[in-house]
């Protein structure tokens, strides 16, 4: 049955707000402060906050295990006096010295200790933001050359860490966030598949899944709404992150459709096909201004992100499912991607 508009929540994180540097250029736009991103949210339509565990306790490593906590504490009230719900909470394992070389994975067993306490650490934050989903975007677990880590004691050490997670906290829920390569050459959990896989490995499968993000799919060659179909067939699409990439390049993190109109249509459709959401999944977005938006004008990209999921959503509950179906059924897909295209188009079929 099709979803109203109404039903599907979205969220962001704050570093979707952004000073917009690059790694060859300075910021070109003042900060915003983070009490002023909140407020942002409800006027560009956004209900949930995804958060990195420094987001909401800047310099985290600094801090005493009771300060982490206030200090968490006073971000609840912020949230809730704005209205918004924590969607998830990320531990930031790829700034630290200590994560130089990976964080569960590092060849130094000091370094994967500090990523161990400081994912439990993470999942207090959440505890206290109110949220029972840690996202783990494996930044840095991976290698620049083969030799350096063993392949099959990397995915081992991923899976231990996120035992110690799930005997942490007996509700948290893991969301691997897969992605090939970036910082590192070559990831060792690079698509759903294999985040799926260790899921399995893992001693409470029930609470581990994923998130898709759009261009991370792209990145591994792979299509996003057939990724997402994976995750949906094992219950285990927990959250997006919907954006847009132009083919095997650096990780653009673009508007939502705004290079693939009809690849941003099949994610639309295959989240509402099997209602998505309605189990509190938020449809996230991790999408970046470009550079050259001046600070007035700098969330266009998510305010537009979120109406082009919209825009779509009447594209994919106006499609006439009965002459799909007969297309199908006669196995025109010729007609069949005449009609898509036409429709999509706006055109006169
Ligand atoms: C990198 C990402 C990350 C994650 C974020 C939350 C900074 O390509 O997509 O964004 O989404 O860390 O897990
Ligand atoms: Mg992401």
């Amino acid at each position: 049955m099709a979803q109203s508009k109404g039903t599907y929540r979205f969220s962001f994180g704050p570093w979707n707000i952004d000073e917009g540097a690059d790694p060859f250029g300075p910021p070109v736009r003042e900060p915003i402060a983070f009490s002023k991103k909140l407020k942002e949210y409800k006027t560009l339509g956004f209900d949930g906050v995804q958060f990195h565990d420094d987001d909401a306790v800047p310099d985290i490593d600094s801090k005493s295990g009771g300060e982490i906590l206030a200090e968490a504490k006073n971000v609840k009230e912020m949230l809730s006096g704005e209205g918004l719900e924590a969607e998830f909470v990320a531990p930031r394992l790829w700034f630290a010295p200590e994560t130089i070389d990976g964080g569960y994975t590092s060849n130094d067993a000091a370094c994967r200790q500090y990523a161990i306490e400081r994912s439990k650490a993470c999942i207090d934050i959440a505890n206290i933001l109110g949220t029972d989903r840690i996202v783990l975007w494996l930044a840095r677990e991976g290698t620049y050359i083969r030799e350096s880590k063993d392949a099959r004691v990397a995915v081992e050490r991923i899976r231990d860490a996120i035992n110690a997670m799930l005997a942490h906290d007996p509700k948290v829920r893991i969301l691997i966030e897969p992605k090939p390569n970036e910082p590192v050459d070559s990831g060792v959990i690079p698509t759903i598949g294999h985040a799926i896989g260790l899921a399995y490995m893992c001693n409470d499968p029930s609470r581990v899944g994923g998130l898709i993000e759009s261009a991370h799919s792209i990145l591994a060659g792979l299509d996003p709404s057939d990724d997402m179909g994976y995750a949906l067939a094992h219950d285990k699409l927990w959250s997006v992150h919907l954006n847009d990439q132009g083919g095997l390049k650096f990780d653009q993190d673009k508007s939502f459709g705004s290079y693939n109109l009809r690849r941003a249509f099949n994610q639309v459709r295959i989240l509402e096909a099997y209602a998505y959401g309605q189990k509190g999944e938020y449809v996230g977005l991790d999408v970046k201004a470009m550079r050259t938006q001046k600070l007035e004008v700098s969330t266009k990209h998510l305010a537009n992100s979120r109406q082009t999921f919209l825009y779509l959503l009447d594209k994919v509950t106006s499609l006439d499912k009965d002459f799909e179906e007969r297309l199908i059924n006669e196995r025109d897909y010729e007609e069949l991607d005449r009609y898509i295209l036409c429709h999509l188009m706006g055109t006169q079929y």
